[in-house]
């Protein structure tokens, strides 16, 4: 008997089964009215009194050995069958929500797509300059309020000024960069991020994006100027749009002018977005100064050129009539999710 026991309990720690069926087979084998165990049972009821006591242990060491061999195989078979049953895999799988654009990105690539169409190229430059490539260069007098710390980031203040590094206020450092290295013909856009000491608040921030144009050849005129803005306005804001010229002053342009478009919004007849005026201001503009030109090596006797900046910031508040400047910086998503559409 003991044999036999042993031999079972053998028999038992090795089984396995790949199916619940077999298992159920193994347990009626052992356990079921003529199963091993039961007839070890009846066996060990007759057996004589001095051996009982070891038997005993035996069998009943085999039947819990056998109950939870079979209850581990049940368990097996059922955690490695349940996801092959829950698992549909013609159901529709979970989208990956994509971000959005943010406004400012979206509405600086229209801008230079605009530029784009008109054969200029995009050109881009460093944000940390030096005093030469954002001033010296474009026709700021030596004491011009711009170079002052007030309005400029230093990071580094020289006594000899031209060599003092500081954060560009404008993009116009690239197309004095370009100037420099190449010749006439040019026609280059200039995204990029510019700095200005300012306070923060609705209208003012220290940090935003301009694009700026710059046209230089022979025989460039003001009237080649007034044309290309006038395309550009009217493939970003309609084709039904107007512009108009005002005289303005900048230290690197002569003529002068500051940009007007007429009110998308009302059509012209005033709103509260162009506080009733019809028109909104979007950028500067001019002939390019002769002295900005000789400063980059290029002879302002046989070429001309145009130039014109514009803040992306304001162009994008216009367009999406967006009230306040910090919101394009906070990266809250409920402003930024109003984006969704944009491309
Ligand atoms: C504005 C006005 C302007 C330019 C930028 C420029 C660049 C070179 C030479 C001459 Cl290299 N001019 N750029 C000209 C006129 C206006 O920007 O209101 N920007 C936001």
């Amino acid at each position: 008997m003991l044999n036999k026991i042993s031999a079972l309990l053998s028999e038992v720690e090795e089984f396995t089964a790949d199916s619940a069926q077999k298992v159920e087979e193994f347990r009626i084998k052992l356990f079921g009215k003529k199963g091993e165990l039961t007839l070890l049972f009846e066996e060990f009821r007759q057996a004589p009194g001095e051996v009982k006591r070891e038997l005993g242990q035996k069998i009943n060491e085999l039947k819990s050995k056998a109950q939870s061999r079979i209850n581990e195989m049940k368990q097996a078979l059922e955690s490695s069958s349940a996801p092959a049953s829950t698992l549909d895999a013609s159901r529709p799988g979970t989208a990956d929500s994509a971000g959005t654009r943010h406004p400012i990105a979206t509405v600086r690539n229209e801008i230079l797509a605009v530029f784009r169409q008109l054969g200029f190229t995009v050109a881009e430059g460093p944000e940390v300059e030096d005093d030469w490539h954002v001033f010296g260069a474009l026709n700021f007098p030596p004491e011009h309020p711009a170079r002052d710390m007030q309005d400029t980031f230093f990071i580094e203040k020289r006594e000899d000024r031209e060599n003092s590094i500081l954060l560009r206020t404008h993009t116009s450092s690239i197309q004095v960069r370009v100037m420099e290295k190449s010749q006439p013909p040019i026609r280059i856009v200039c995204p990029g991020r510019v700095f200005r000491n300012e306070a923060i608040s609705a209208r003012a921030h220290c940090m935003f994006h301009q694009v700026e144009g710059l046209y230089v050849d022979q025989n460039v005129s003001f009237a080649d100027l007034k044309q290309t803005l006038l395309y550009f306005a009217r493939e970003l804001f309609g084709a039904s749009v107007e512009i108009r010229l005002r005289p303005s002053f900048f230290p690197f342009t002569e003529p002068s002018a500051e940009m007007d478009v007429s009110c998308s919004i009302c059509g012209g007849k005033g709103c509260n977005i162009c506080k009733g005026t019809g028109w909104l201001e979007v950028g500067g503009c001019g002939m390019v100064d002769q002295n900005v030109l000789e400063a980059c090596k290029i002879d302002s006797q046989k070429y001309s050129g145009f130039a014109f900046g514009m803040g992306v910031e304001r162009i994008a508040m216009l367009k999406y009539q967006v009230r306040d400047l910090r919101l394009y910086f906070e990266n809250d998503v409920r402003f930024l999710r109003q984006f969704t559409a944009a491309v």
